[in-house]
């Protein structure tokens, strides 16, 4: 009987999928089971059963196919798998670790992992992130970090993943806090125990409308009234601690009145939203007097992540972003 841990390897296309067009520009095109075999020692480290669940560049990669990624977990955890490694194009990653992240308790670790270079050109590192995502999937310890980014040998928490740069290898960070782990001739090497449990639970789907406005010096509120009018749910990365322009603030008001959920987070790469250190139109204060809902230390992009999901569970917003 094999003593290899049985691992779900699925696949979603991006760069570490993709194959040169006839101007050798890159396209997902490559399946899992090709990942597999373009990955020496892969085999010993995992009974490695494949998925292919899309084959997208990761800008096209939507909230219901992040929905439809963590059903398909589920279910292979559900038949037997003890580790998942999902491969993904970068662009969006952090975005789909932080929805599985929300959606997923299951008990098993879970590593996302991609390339920066696409594998025809030389210093490819899609194989290598492969192999180091297996063997944190093949840990089990990784399990209590929730679903991880692991790439260029680090292992980055969900939470706090970014992708900091467009085209290093090392193109990911985790501002403030740095990587969970690392991978280091051949052994997974965890820095902390566990991480706080992002899960909020499992909907049916996940299509609603929650939008983004990125605050920038005088915008007023065409933005956030246009979004009024369509959204479910909308997330400010406002200024600073947590700021908007006055002329913005008028709006928000509407919003907020009109039963609209907005969610006021920061445009920083780190730190908190404030509670009481500003006052006036526009302040941490007002914005949180007239009803919008601070989302702590959670960046805009997982914010809205975190309120699509909220609203999809029933759970009250206010709940869901109480730290
Ligand atoms: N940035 C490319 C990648 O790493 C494209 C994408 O995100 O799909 O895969």
């Amino acid at each position: 009987m094999s003593t290899r841990p049985q691992v779900l390897l699925v696949s979603l296309g991006g760069t570490i999928a993709g194959v040169p067009d006839e101007r050798g520009r890159n396209a997902p095109a490559k399946t899992a089971a090709d990942l597999l075999s373009s990955t020496p020692g892969a085999e010993d480290l995992a009974e490695v059963r494949v998925a292919d669940v899309r084959q997208m560049p990761s800008r096209a990669i939507s909230p219901p196919d992040m929905h439809a990624l963590a059903r398909e977990i589920r279910e292979g955890v559900r038949e037997g798998c003890e580790g998942v490694v999902v491969t993904h194009g970068t662009d969006t990653m952090e975005e789909t670790a932080y929805a599985l992240a929300l959606m997923l308790d299951i008990g098993v670790p879970v590593a996302l992992t991609g390339a920066m270079r696409p594998g025809h050109v030389p210093g490819s590192d899609g194989p290598a992130n492969l192999l180091a995502a297996l063997r944190v999937a093949a840990t089990r310890e990784a399990a209590a970090l929730g679903p991880v980014v692991v790439m260029h040998d680090e292992v980055h928490a969900a939470r706090w993943v970014t992708k900091a740069h467009t085209s290093r290898v090392a193109a990911f960070a985790s501002p403030s806090f740095g990587p969970v782990g690392t991978v280091l001739e051949g052994r997974v090497r965890l820095h902390v125990d566990s991480v706080r449990s992002e899960f909020l639970g499992v909907p049916d789907e996940l299509s609603g409308r929650v939008e983004l406005v990125w605050v920038s010096a005088g915008a007023d509120g065409a933005l956030v009234d246009a979004t009024a009018a369509l959204a479910d749910g909308l997330v400010i990365a406002g200024t600073g601690g947590g700021h908007v322009p006055p002329a913005m603030a008028e709006s928000l008001q509407k919003a907020v009145e009109g039963g609209l959920p907005v969610v006021l987070a920061s445009r920083c790469a780190g730190g908190p939203v404030l509670e009481e250190t500003y006052g006036g139109v526009g302040s941490e204060s007002h914005l949180r007097s007239i009803g919008l809902v601070p989302a702590g230390t959670l960046g805009p992009l997982k914010a809205r992540l975190r309120l699509m999901v909220a609203l999809a569970v029933g759970e009250d917003p206010v709940e869901a972003f109480s730290e």
